[in-house]
């Protein structure tokens, strides 16, 4: 960020210049991360896509290379779109994806890497069998609607196996297929999975998940000790799903759990702005890691005077909550070597109608941690039983509605005087048999510029306040404020753009706006150091 780029990014992924959107083909290759990611050469908007490349040793600072895949054959001549790395057992990485064949068709490509000696990987040599699936009269796939492919994955009886997203009208659709040896697919008789009055499923990722601890698993195991995920993006909302599940591998069907739904009362990686989303098994340190993009809430206008959009979230470590019914996200611990400047705040009574200053840091590049401990449930605030979508009670009761119980929280890229700010907060209303706690990222006063959309959002957060303090992390990075509540279990992603509060003129203050006090536990914060992102030197 400088003084006439006041929303470019200090440690988020982001190119030097132009549209950005989905990440692809995230791996680890001989100790090296690569992250391909959808990128458009001409312009701030989307169009003309080609795979950009950057690796990087260590997730946080990244080299760039010219883009590994771009239009050279007729079945990705209009585009090429996104896909998935699987590295084959013998070590090769091979890259399907999505290309846009002369008569706008959608179609799957492999590429190989040109030298495996050539650590970063920078030549790619598309198959001479391409394209290896393709929507036909027989299969009666949809031409507009089959994108996507995921990383592969062995099945016992040592085949291939994949899924690409796809709709029939208003079902949406992970397509399965089949194959020996990487060069022919035989579609399946039945799609892996699909659901109702979804609509097109893009970007769609499948994975298993230990029922024990943190750690990943690769993507080939099964068995009693894993789950399954299977997470889609919807076109028609632009909203992430996933759902908790069992793979028969037999049978090759996908079941989700009771009550897992790819809609509305469903679950989400994140409760913001965070799409098209990839993980990948980082064997270097036995993780599962998510790569999401952040798209923009700036008008097409103003993306092309800044000359850019779009940046992707810091990569976030994924494993399953202790109860299994939920996934949690934290930022890779590499993140932290950017910090410094630590501040340290000792517990501190945060009277209802309060505010207070934290000082010290550089508020518009920023980590902040932050936990509460609230003791006196009085006056918490009944919840409706009509309350049940999250996003719309944190609107209707944003950060300056009054409460009992809460809102209390942080108040980031804020303005001396607070006529900007972006609110990230809790409420804990009183529920049926337990406390309900309600987790918020308001944007309505982040902007004086009335062009963005501002939209508020909110999850529900699965932690009893009565034996937990509830914690909330914020990376805040000048048009980027990503949040964490109760140590991953709710995530949400904003993009904001403040006229007054940029630079060194932001501010960050933690608030409560309840009529009861709460507690601060515990409050650590650090100015962020910048990354060296794609800079060639
Ligand atoms: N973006 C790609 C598609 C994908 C969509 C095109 C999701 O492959 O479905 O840029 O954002």
């Amino acid at each position: 960020a400088s003084a006439n780029q006041p929303y470019r990014t200090g440690y988020h992924f982001q190119p030097p210049k132009n549209w950005i959107n989905d990440p692809n083909g995230p791996m680890v290759y001989k100790g090296l991360y690569h992250l391909f990611y959808q990128y458009n050469p001409k312009g701030a908007v989307w169009g003309n896509i080609v795979w950009a490349h950057s690796t990087s040793k260590d997730l946080v600072n990244w080299t760039p290379h010219d883009p590994a895949i771009y239009p050279s054959q007729p079945s990705d001549i209009n585009g090429c779109w996104s896909g998935s790395a699987t590295i084959l057992p013998d070590g090769k990485p091979a890259i399907l994806y999505t290309g846009i064949d002369p008569q706008d068709k959608q179609v799957q490509n492999l590429a190989m890497p040109k030298n495996l000696s050539d650590p970063y990987l920078r030549e790619w040599i598309k198959s001479s069998k391409n394209p290896l699936m393709q929507p036909t009269a027989q299969n009666q796939i949809n031409a507009s609607s089959f994108r996507d492919p995921t990383t592969a994955w062995l099945g016992p009886d040592k085949k291939w196996r994949l899924i690409i997203g796809s709709k029939i009208h208003r079902q949406g659709l992970a397509i399965l297929y089949k194959s020996e040896d990487f060069v022919h697919w035989i579609q399946a008789q039945s799609p892996l999975h699909s659901a109702k009055d979804t609509g097109m499923w893009e970007c769609p990722d499948f994975f298993p998940v230990s029922v024990r601890g943190q750690n990943g698993v690769d993507i080939s195991v099964n068995g009693p000790f894993v789950k399954h995920v299977l997470k889609v993006s919807l076109d028609d909302t632009k909203h992430e799903y996933y759902t908790l599940g069992s793979y028969d591998i037999v049978k090759d069907i996908y079941t989700p759990d009771k009550g897992s739904v790819e809609s509305d009362s469903g679950l989400r990686y994140d409760y913001g702005k965070f799409y098209a989303s990839k993980t990948f098994f980082d064997t270097a340190k036995h993780r599962r890691i998510l790569w999401g993009w952040i798209n923009e809430s700036s008008s097409v206008h103003d993306d092309v005077k800044k000359g850019w959009a779009g940046v992707q979230a810091i990569p976030r470590k994924l494993w399953l909550s202790k109860s299994g019914k939920q996934l949690v996200q934290w930022p890779i611990v590499e993140i932290q070597k950017l910090r410094s400047n630590h501040l340290r705040l000792p517990s501190k009574l945060l009277k209802g109608g309060s505010e207070i200053e934290v000082s010290g840091v550089t508020a518009a590049q920023a980590d902040v941690d932050i936990s509460f401990k609230v003791t006196d449930f009085e006056k918490a605030e009944v919840l409706k039983p009509s309350w049940t979508n999250p996003q719309l009670l944190c609107s209707q009761q944003g950060a300056s509605v009054k409460g009992g119980l809460g809102p209390f929280g942080l108040l980031v890229l804020a303005s001396e005087g607070l006529k900007e700010n972006t609110a990230v907060f809790f409420r804990i209303f009183k529920g049926q048999n337990k406390y309900v706690v309600l987790m918020c990222s308001d944007q309505s006063r982040s902007s004086l510029n009335e062009d963005n959309d501002k939209t508020t959002y909110g999850a529900f957060l699965d932690v009893d306040p009565e034996h937990q303090y509830l914690s909330l992390r914020s990376l805040i990075d000048h048009s980027i404020v990503e949040s964490f509540g109760g140590g991953g279990k709710a995530c949400i992603t904003a993009r904001v753009y403040p006229t007054l509060a940029i630079n060194n003129a932001a501010h960050l203050y933690v608030f409560n706006n309840g009529s009861e006090a709460v507690e601060i536990a515990e409050l650590n914060a650090w100015s962020m150091k910048k990354a060296k992102l794609n800079l060639k030197d």
